[in-house]
């Protein structure tokens, strides 16, 4: 098991498409095990591999408060979104510390493979139906804050970036600390 990198928006890998899966082998299952590591150990509800630089269509979920549910969704596809929307306040683990509310379809029907390559069928609503969404957002290259109004998303944008400079040189003191 290992802990994945996660990328930090606005890096431009998170706007990578996913390609599809088309090899269900012991390798995937090590990988979606690293991710669900990864998810938990951050801790988040959800992780879409785009989010660890791997750009292909594998997404983990657990919203269960017992963090005993995990969801694996590959190759996923929305069959149906319902009309009515819902608004949630949304966070991701690529923008740390940013929660803004983002609308979007209240219920969804979606099909996706298991890790075995296994097909099933989700119908979500709730904080399930946001987490799928907001995932698969991920593979198509999408950050939440792009829903956010070009304000609110280049002062974001400015506030991870002076983090990014804070975090690198934090990086480089420890790094003189230890010569
Ligand atoms: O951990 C997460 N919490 C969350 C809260 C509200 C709406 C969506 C999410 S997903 C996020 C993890 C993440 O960044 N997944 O891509
Ligand atoms: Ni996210």
């Amino acid at each position: 098991m290992s802990l994945l990198n996660i990328l930090r928006y606005p890096d431009p890998r998170l706007h990578k498409v996913a390609k599809p899966v088309t090899v269900f082998d012991a390798r995937l299952k090590q990988f979606v095990a690293d991710m669900a590591e990864t998810m938990y150990e951050a801790p988040g509800i959800g992780l879409a591999a785009s989010q660890v630089d791997v750009h292909e269509q594998i997404i983990v979920i657990d919203i269960s408060d017992t963090r005993s549910d995990l969801r694996v969704f590959i190759n996923p596809e929305i069959l149906w979104v319902s009309d009515e929307k819902q608004i949630y306040d949304e966070g991701c683990l690529s923008v740390p510390g940013v929660y803004d509310g983002v609308e979007r379809p209240a219920r969804i029907k979606a099909r996706a493979l298991d890790a075995d390559g296994k097909p099933f069928e989700v119908d979500a609503d709730g904080l399930l139906a946001v987490c799928v969404q907001h995932e698969m957002d991920h593979l198509k290259g999408k950050v939440f804050v792009e829903y956010l109004s070009p304000l609110k998303r280049n002062r974001i944008k400015a506030k991870m970036l002076k983090e990014e400079r804070e975090l690198k040189r934090e990086k480089q003191r420890e790094q003189v600390a230890v010569r």
